[in-house]
């Protein structure tokens, strides 16, 4: 089974992944790696905190001469603020400061919640680790995922298609355009005359102390027919990649294909017709479903959309009560991005990638590729010939 854990703060040493279940023979690269955590940094809207970080991964076990081995891989990305933070952070008891203890919880962050639950003094005990610093390891995990579907030609892209209310018009763009456009744009975006609004909004937003969400559309080609199961709810692909998508920071909805809008139009207009020839076997003309039928995958593009709240850390004050005063108070805060919604949608990718290649090691099981190949061509031949 293919697994995983994250561990470490934002401000604290390193990030760390260990992926279990990796199969051996794979090549893997870091640059395979520092390419996504790259594209993860960018985006208009971010902070000051991106010109500190410049994420590189190590890889320290898992892996020899380029190849995995089977054995659990370790991921590494080192903070490079944590110069900054040496004392801040400390593991040792003798450097104990009450003095610089974060006492006024954020609305909208894990704060509040999460120091009650882990009866923490300081704040800053939930928020280093709430903090969307961690999906740089998961943007590292998602990476080997991906390469993991490189081998069976599964591709993942993303696109940013609303930031505070302005929409990106995506239609009548295929895949290659969409992918084309959306790396090539600040905001990765496909629409550019959206994206001179988008970009109009996140200034007047950061012009007023405040932050901005938005929506972003994760699309998988190549996914084969039959990932997933009817046959129990803990099986279903769609709800894997629901939860996938709902655990990354402040993402606070997920649609399938046409989502949302299934309630808007009759049955005869949202279901995708069963056409059949002898070359191209079975096939649809529309993908409403966003490739997932009974929580398996149809082998049409699996379409994912994901909204993103407007981050919490805002500059405009918002009313909050003091933990250690009971006080009331106006949250002002030093740094903090406008709007990291490209970044999500990098994220989302790498949530993405890793459910469907875990769900796809299930279904063409082994520990080395050369046998999950042998495993994955012989049903594809039995697909081909239904
Ligand atoms: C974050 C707050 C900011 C973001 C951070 C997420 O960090 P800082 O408090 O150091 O300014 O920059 O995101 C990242 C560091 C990152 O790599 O994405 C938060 O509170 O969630």
């Amino acid at each position: 089974m293919l697994r995983y854990l994250t561990a470490g703060e934002s401000h604290g040493k390193q990030l760390t992944a260990i992926v279990d279940g990796v199969p051996a023979g794979l090549d893997l690269k870091v640059d395979d790696i520092n390419i996504d955590l790259k594209r993860r940094q960018g985006g208009y809207g971010r902070g000051g905190r991106m010109s500190i970080e410049t994420d590189k991964v190590q890889i320290l076990s898992g892996v020899r001469f380029g190849k995995t081995t089977g054995a659990p891989v370790t991921l590494i990305i080192e903070n490079k603020d944590y110069a900054n933070w040496l004392k801040k952070m400390s593991i040792l008891s003798e450097d104990l400061d009450k003095s610089i203890y974060v006492t006024k919880p954020r609305p909208g962050h894990a704060d509040l919640t999460g120091s009650i639950k882990y009866d923490q003094e300081d704040i800053r005990n939930i928020l280093e680790r709430s903090s969307a610093r961690e999906t740089a390891a998961r943007v590292a995990v998602g990476a080997l995922s991906k390469r993991i579907l490189d081998e069976f030609n599964i591709s993942i892209i993303s696109t940013v298609t609303q930031i505070g209310g302005v929409k990106a018009n995506i239609e009548g763009l295929n895949h290659a355009d969409i992918k084309r456009i959306s790396e090539e744009s600040e905001l990765r975006t496909a629409d550019n005359d959206a994206e001179a609004n988008m970009k109009a909004r996140i200034d007047k937003a950061k012009a007023n102390g405040d932050s901005l969400g938005g929506t972003f559309q994760i699309i998988v080609k190549g996914a084969p027919l039959g990932l997933g199961s009817h046959t129990q709810y803990d099986k279903k692909l769609d709800a894997k990649l629901a939860a996938a998508m709902m655990s990354i920071q402040a993402i606070k909805g997920v649609e399938i294909g046409l989502g949302f809008k299934c309630a808007e139009v009759p049955g005869s207009r949202v279901h995708d017709e069963i056409f059949y020839t002898k070359d191209k076997g079975y096939y649809r003309e529309t993908n409403n479903a966003g490739g997932i039928e009974g929580g398996m995958s149809n082998s049409e593009d699996i379409i994912i959309n994901c909204v993103m709240k407007p981050i919490p850390t805002l500059y405009t004050p918002l009313r909050s009560v003091d933990m250690r005063t009971k006080e009331p108070f106006e949250a002002a805060v030093e740094r903090s991005d406008v709007c990291a919604v490209p970044a999500a949608a990098v994220v989302g990718e790498a949530a993405a990638a890793f459910e469907i290649a875990k769900i796809f090691l299930e279904k063409f099981s082994s520990d080395n590729i050369k046998e999950i190949k042998r495993n994955y061509n012989s049903y594809k031949e039995y697909v081909k010939k239904v």
